[in-house]
């Protein structure tokens, strides 16, 4: 047994934080939710575009807004339609998620629940439980739910920006508006509107804070440590990441949100969070999730078009899976809560995939190979106690012959996962040959199976 002190929760054994992260690792595949204020302003302010590029769930900050102003042009646009929850849980579920994380409040402040401590979330100002009908739909779907919430905050009246120079802020560089401040009022108000959150809603099961600086984190810019035992306290099981803190022992090498350090020490939280980068490598012993956007913004713009493929989406989620990630995939509803076309249809294909090939993602680890020529690899035990190596090709052999640099002894066999199609095998020293089809079976991804008895040799 590890020694009790290397991890994070009083009392929390190695074994018992194997148990805690099971569902998760198994998972691979996640849905994110970026649905806020700027959902209604889509991109637009005063009637021109921001950009077509980058993230439009800043958009206050884009141009410079006060919350007033930007509360005043953007509550009016935001109109959530009755039932929208439900679509998206539908949407996840038929994509093959097995959960979805959305935002209870982004950097512009407004909470989608409703508050006891503040009037900037849609119960003050809908007079609607918005993170209610979230959490019950989601459920309702046997889908597992958490929490995106920032610790940023561009409304709170005694947030101190000036206490960082690298965290965002629409004010930044100019002096308060109402005088002083006093942060720890604001961090008291962070607490509580959290607790709300893990106390009246049932199970949360992921708690995905964002973020931290190098020069503003952790103790002195949230009280981390106390908040995340509060949250721990009301919801034992729950999975959190990084984004308290920023420095290298929690898994940051810098400010950008591709240096990440493979590295975590479980106090400062469970899991490290890529941004819209995929590893080179997978990173053993530790828990990674990488999010990514469909187009290229979190919260929905009207005006970004750049749409990523369904190959692209579909081997995206297969190469995470190969380096032993998660995929936490951004849907941007609109301000009535439906969701972009282009998301549905793009969720639509992932779950086609799924349907014949999820066995080749869902509870899997990283494959062996540092690199394969034709795809990537995932492995798990299978029922019968041998080794089962789901090969995913991208580039389908154009002579019949998988060649596989991996050496198996006679009792190997393989098939095609869609379809199960029997597979002749042909063993060697220098490598496995699999004879198949001359025409990839799917134009994505194919999926082989090699089953062996033991461990796989790579060669
Ligand atoms: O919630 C999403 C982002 O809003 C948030 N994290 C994800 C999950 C995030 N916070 N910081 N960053 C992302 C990194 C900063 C990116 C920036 Fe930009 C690029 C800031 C300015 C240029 C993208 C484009 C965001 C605003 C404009």
């Amino acid at each position: 047994m590890a020694p009790i002190a290397l991890w994070a929760m009083p009392g929390e054994t190695r074994e018992q934080r194997d148990e805690r992260m099971r569902w998760w690792r198994e998972a691979r595949f996640g849905m994110f939710v970026h649905w806020g204020l700027y959902s209604g302003l889509s991109g637009t302010w005063e009637g021109k575009p921001v950009g077509t590029r980058g993230g439009m769930e800043w958009i206050q900050e884009r141009v410079k807004a006060d919350t007033g102003m930007y509360a005043k042009r953007a509550i009016p646009l935001f109109q959530p339609k009755k039932g929208f929850a439900r679509e998206w849980a539908r949407v996840a579920k038929q994509a093959g998620c097995r959960y979805v994380v959305f935002t209870s409040k982004h950097h512009e402040g407004f909470a989608l629940h409703d508050s006891k401590v503040g009037d900037y979330d849609a119960g003050s100002v809908l007079k609607r439980d918005l993170v209610k009908e979230i959490v019950n739909a989601v459920r309702a779907e046997g889908l597992r739910v958490g929490y995106y919430h920032s610790v940023i905050d561009w409304h709170h009246d005694q947030y101190e920006y000036g206490r960082s120079k690298q965290l965002p802020h629409p004010l930044k560089g100019k002096p308060y508006p109402n005088g002083q401040r006093d942060h720890s009022k604001y961090v008291a108000y962070l607490h509580a509107q959290v607790d709300e959150l893990v106390s009246d809603y049932g199970p949360v099961d992921i708690l995905w804070w964002d973020y931290s600086s190098q020069d503003f984190q952790g103790e002195e810019a949230w009280r981390a440590f106390e908040l995340m035992d509060k949250v721990r306290a009301k919801q034992p099981k729950i999975i959190m990441n990084n984004r308290l803190f920023r420095i290298p022992q929690a898994g940051f090498s810098g400010m950008g949100t591709a240096a990440i350090a493979p590295r975590l020490d479980p106090k400062y939280g469970d899991f490290i969070t890529p941004e819209q980068h995929i590893p080179t490598t997978g990173m053993p012993g530790v828990d990674w999730e990488t999010c990514m956007t469909m187009n290229t913004t979190w919260g929905y713009s009207e005006h970004d078009r750049a749409w990523k493929s369904n190959e692209t989406l579909i081997r995206n989620l297969i190469d995470i899976a190969s380096k032993g990630g998660n995929y936490l995939l951004n849907i941007g509803p609109k301000a009535d809560g439906s969701v972009p076309a282009e998301s549905v249809q793009a969720m639509e294909a992932i779950g086609a995939w799924m349907k014949g090939n999820g066995e080749s993602v869902y509870g899997t680890t990283a494959g062996p190979f540092e690199k394969l020529a034709w795809g990537r690899c995932t492995q798990k035990r299978g029922r019968n106690g041998r080794t089962r190596l789901y090969l995913h090709v991208f580039d389908w052999p154009g002579d019949g012959k998988l060649t596989v640099p991996v050496a198996v002894d006679q009792s190997a066999s393989a098939f095609l996962l869609a379809g199960r199609k029997k597979l002749a095998v042909t063993a060697g020293e220098r490598g496995t040959a699999i004879a198949v089809a001359n025409d990839a079976p799917d134009k994505i991804a194919s999926v082989v199976v090699l089953e062996m008895n033991g461990s796989p040799r790579v060669v």
